[in-house]
């Protein structure tokens, strides 16, 4: 159980930033438990970093260090940082100070739990030395971009941080963030303004680029974020634009692991498997998958002995995943939070959702160039994972930016099944339901005072329908497409006439 254990030290970036707050981390009197802490942290019931943390230096700097990252990509990097230290991750959140202020006390120290059934198995990563927040001035956040140790820096700033257009990918120039970057460069807040200016200050430097990894849910993610960075580059400095696109890399990856946000019957659960209080552990399942195209000209940790798949092409595995399990998963948190359940293990609980469910991912494995019998068992080993009752994964969660995941979710897969001349039934019903969702009041969404504003202007479920149809940005072409707009329209005021289970598959 207590594996690899080193004595660490403080890594040398919390040391010199928090050295007021490692001080106070003595053993507290009375019943207060004790937090976790580079001090504390042998202590802990659970695995352990098994490096010496004193020797990492950082060579990543990750935009978005929320819970996805650190139940994925950090888990990676700590095991790579066995075989070679300089590959510490300086964790940047863009808004909020909330993980800073959680982790800077813990020398960026956290537990990763992962559950499976009535299994939980705690491990603390360290491979996170430092954290900034973007919002409190860009300076410190471009100071550690610029950096020439920085090697790559790698995202996860969820579908809404790439400041496109969903629907054709290219950067969105009505933006209000990228508005206001472009009209003060130096001072940047947004991830297409940040990565411009610190490539921008790298070449005026001589400083060789870093590698940019994006790891969100978008179709080519390294792509799509190469021409966003690009666009934004020529709105601020043309030269720079063409510079961009000779000499930066921008590998695609597909990242996969189901990362329910953090509650506090985790924390108490962690802490009391672990015998330490940790403000912000993270909380997912046994399943991790990395894949990972292998362009990394100023050089990458080990990946691959770190569990990552590296290719020469990723796109056929983003493609399957954002179709099959994000597809599937959508359709079941519209339909989870219209008929009233909390957690996805809750919807597949429900018979007529599971058997959606399934038909979701059949239809989305019939547009995919991969052998059958591959996806049959990649989906049945989805169903399973969704199954997983200890994870607490609530539908809340997954609704949440609609606008920005449907086209590549849902609407992409119809386009192609159509043009095949293949069945989309299960498909569409996850549309309707996300159409029907949006009339229940305010959403989570870049786009919520839209939907807001339709939503009480169009009482008919219908007109409603065609109302959110009509959103380019979304659709693209389809909502000029009547084969396409007329059954979701249907189905989505079968919804509102006869409750969503009337727009199931009978
Ligand atoms: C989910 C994803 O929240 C969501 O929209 O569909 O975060 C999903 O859990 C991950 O992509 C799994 O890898």
């Amino acid at each position: 159980m207590l594996a690899g254990r080193t004595r660490t030290a403080i890594p040398r970036l919390f040391r010199e930033r928090f050295e007021d707050v490692t001080e106070r981390a003595d053993p507290p009197s009375g019943d207060e438990p004790v937090r976790l802490t580079e001090r504390a942290v042998d202590r802990a019931a659970a695995r352990l970093p098994a490096y010496d943390r004193a020797r990492i230096t950082p060579g990543i700097v990750h935009l978005g260090v929320g819970n996805f990252h650190r139940a994925h990509q950090a888990v990676y990097v700590d095991d790579c940082l066995l075989a070679d230290t300089t590959w510490g991750i300086r964790g940047v959140s863009l808004r909020r100070p909330d993980m800073r202020d959680a982790l800077a006390p813990q020398d960026g120290l956290y537990t990763l739990a992962v559950k499976d059934g009535a299994s939980t198995q705690p491990r603390i990563i360290g491979s996170v030395i430092d954290l900034l927040v973007a919002a409190d001035g860009a300076g410190p956040v471009l100071a550690a971009m610029t950096d020439p140790a920085t090697r790559i820096v790698s995202l996860t700033v969820t579908e809404k941080g790439y400041c496109h257009d969903p629907a054709t990918g290219d950067l969105d120039p009505g933006n209000d963030g990228i508005k206001a970057d472009l009209a003060r460069p130096g001072q940047p807040a947004t991830v297409p303004g940040l990565l411009v200016e610190a490539l921008r200050q790298r070449r005026q430097a001589g400083i060789a680029p870093f590698t940019v990894l994006s790891c969100d849910n978008l179709p080519a993610n390294g792509r799509t974020l190469a021409r966003i960075v690009g666009q934004y580059a020529a709105l601020a400095d043309d030269s720079l634009s063409g510079w961009i696109t000779g000499n930066v890399a921008f590998p695609s990856s597909m990242v996969d692991r189901i990362v329910p946000a953090t509650s506090d019957a985790d924390r108490t659960e962690i802490q009391a498997l672990t015998g330490l209080a940790d403000a912000w552990p993270v909380v997912t399942e046994p399943f991790t998958q990395w894949v990972i195209e292998d362009v990394f000209p100023a050089g990458r940790p080990d990946f691959s002995a770190a569990g990552a798949e590296l290719v020469a092409d990723v796109e056929p595995f983003e493609k399957m995943k954002l179709r099959m399990l994000n597809g599937a998963h959508s359709t079941l948190a519209y339909f989870g939070q219209l008929v009233g359940h909390e957690t996805v293990a809750d919807a597949m609980n429900d018979a007529a959702l599971a058997q959606l469910v399934t038909q979701v991912m059949n239809e989305a494995a019939a547009t995919l160039d991969l052998p059958s019998r591959d996806l049959d068992q990649y989906g049945r080993a989805l169903r399973t994972r969704f199954r997983n009752p200890a994870l607490k994964h609530r539908t809340a969660q997954i609704a949440m930016d609609g606008s920005q995941k449907i086209p590549q979710r849902l609407i992409e897969t119809i386009r192609d099944a159509r043009a095949d001349g293949k069945n989309w039934d299960g498909l569409a019903r996850g549309v309707a339901a996300w159409i029907h969702f949006l009339r229940r009041g305010p959403v989570d969404d870049p786009m919520s005072e839209r939907f807001a504003a339709l939503a009480n202007r169009y009482g008919d479920p219908a007109d409603h329908a065609d109302a959110v149809l009509a959103m380019r940005e979304v659709f693209g072409p389809l909502s000029d497409a009547a084969w396409f707009t007329e059954p979701i329209r249907a189905l989505a005021a079968t919804m509102a006439e006869g409750g969503p289970r009337a727009a199931l598959p009978q």
